[in-house]
């Protein structure tokens, strides 16, 4: 039985344009809110002590503090973000720091090509280095034009919209430069190794 739901409705007229715009990835439902997921408690993360470090296959780590951090130019990535879970969230702006902009800060040994990304915490994921190194892949410290919060990965976080949303590590403290791939946190329990929402690469 259909009852009339005058917010329903327009959430599913929104849906309909989002999926006649080609913004809907095949299988996935808009969200008017943003869901949390994450695996195990929100990290408490001191200001003081952070940082973002650059290890693995490089000439030389590079260890960015809070400060060093925002430092870097900032910008605003506009973009859309799937959850392997079937929602997508339209029209994100992720304010932070270019992924190419902090990669520029380092010398990659070139047997590099894939990338994991360590979170506080334990949490990684796994990714081409040329993926993470992408247009409007962001480390963002704020959604909206307000700091993320601790739910979401504040103090910093990754964002890569051209994946599902798993590969967007929340509360990020490391990338690893590798020369070989290898899984990680969920990929390692039957999510795909890549996730590209628009080819449903959910699982293994
Ligand atoms: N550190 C960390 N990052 C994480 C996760 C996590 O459990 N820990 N969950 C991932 C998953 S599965 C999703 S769908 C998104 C959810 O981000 P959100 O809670 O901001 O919606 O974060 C990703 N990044
Ligand atoms: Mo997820």
């Amino acid at each position: 039985m259909v009852s009339f739901n005058p917010f329903g409705r327009r959430h599913a007229h929104a849906e309909r344009e989002a999926l006649d715009a080609g913004r809907l990835p095949p299988g996935q439902k808009l969200t008017d809110g943003w869901p949390v997921l994450s695996y195990g408690a929100v990290p408490k993360v001191d200001l003081a002590t952070w940082s973002l470090r650059l290890i693995g296959l490089v000439e030389e780590e590079v260890v960015f503090s809070w400060d060093e951090f925002n430092a870097l130019p900032q910008t605003t990535v506009h973009c859309d973000i799937h959850c392997v879970t079937a929602w997508s969230k339209l029209d994100n702006d992720f304010t932070g720091v270019l992924v190419s902009e902090v990669l520029a800060h380092v010398r990659v040994k070139p047997e590099s090509t894939f990338v994991m990304v360590h979170s506080v915490g334990g949490y990684t994921t796994n990714l081409p280095l040329d993926e993470l190194n992408g247009p409007n892949c962001i480390f963002a410290h704020s959604h909206g034009g307000k700091p993320l919060t601790p739910e979401h990965g504040g103090p910093m976080r990754l964002v890569v919209p051209s994946l599902y949303l798993w590969k967007s590590a929340k509360w990020v403290r490391g990338i690893e430069f590798m020369a070989q791939d290898r899984a990680g946190f969920w990929e390692m329990y039957g999510y795909n190794n890549h996730g590209d929402p628009w080819k449903e690469e959910r699982y293994s």
